[in-house]
């Protein structure tokens, strides 16, 4: 029974019929299955998403389509996980920079890596250096993700990297950033760990980050 429904829920997600994924979320909070494996379903479904966008079958469209039921299934489960104690890979604080209200890229790669067990502290957008200090100060995260869409704007990554330093933090995070103006030459001459052009190779690398330092 359970393992029909997480492949319904699966499929809910990759065709983005937000509507169905959400009834079948409620459905398996009554029917006791963990948020691990709903995780795994959600994560499952935007992973074939991801293959279906590098082969060209589907487009940004449907990239965003499914990134917005995957954001609505997590954001129903986020109560019940915090309830279930889920085991999680790691911590992630992922904002858009001050300046910047560009957030359907972070929404998707933030729901891709909530898929593959991070727990997302979201800052929204907008996000001042300021409030990147305290959220790591708060949540100590294993990273720091950031995303830009100006070219104006990702110059602001810079800054939020020098408040880490002068915080005495930067050495506690990884930091990824992303977004269409970010090439990994900037991300090199900022002091960012990695970029990305994807939610596929993003989690590929946080995952590698958390591997390392549990070695
Ligand atoms: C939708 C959109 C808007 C919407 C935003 C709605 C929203 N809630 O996000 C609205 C209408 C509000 C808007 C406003 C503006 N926009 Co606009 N906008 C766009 C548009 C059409 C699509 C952006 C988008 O969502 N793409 C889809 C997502 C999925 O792609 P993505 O964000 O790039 O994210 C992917 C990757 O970059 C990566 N990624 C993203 N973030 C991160 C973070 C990490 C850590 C990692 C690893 C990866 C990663 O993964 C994502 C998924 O694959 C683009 C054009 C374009 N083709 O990109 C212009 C664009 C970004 N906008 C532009 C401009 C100029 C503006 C405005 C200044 C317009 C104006 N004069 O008011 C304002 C800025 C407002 C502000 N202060 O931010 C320009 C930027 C030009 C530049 N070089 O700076 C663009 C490029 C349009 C253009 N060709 O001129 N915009």
């Amino acid at each position: 029974m359970s393992e029909d429904l997480l492949s319904k829920l699966e499929t809910s997600i990759v065709e983005f019929d937000t509507d169905l994924a959400e009834t079948l979320i409620k459905q398996a909070q009554k029917e006791g299955i963990s948020p691990q494996d709903l995780l795994n379903a959600i994560s499952n479904a935007l992973n074939k998403v991801g293959e279906l966008y590098e082969t060209h079958e589907y487009f940004l469209s449907e990239l965003m389509l499914a990134g917005d039921t995957a954001k609505t299934a997590i954001d129903l489960l986020k109560p019940y996980i915090e309830e279930t104690d889920t085991q999680l890979l790691g911590t992630i604080v992922f904002g858009t920079v001050k300046e910047d209200i560009h957030d359907i890229g972070k929404t998707i790669v933030s729901s891709f890596m909530v898929g593959a067990g991070f727990m997302v502290h979201d800052l929204g957008v907008e996000v001042s250096a300021e409030k990147f200090v305290d959220a790591v100060r708060k949540y100590k995260p294993d990273i720091v993700a950031m995303s830009a869409l100006l070219s104006t704007t990702r110059e602001h990554m810079r800054d939020i990297i020098t408040a880490l330093k002068d915080a005495g933090l930067r050495d506690s995070v990884k930091i990824i950033v992303g977004g269409r103006p970010v090439t990994s030459e900037f991300a090199r001459e900022i002091g960012a760990d990695a970029t990305a052009t994807n939610p596929v190779d993003a989690i590929e690398i946080c995952k590698k980050w958390i591997a390392e330092k549990n070695k």
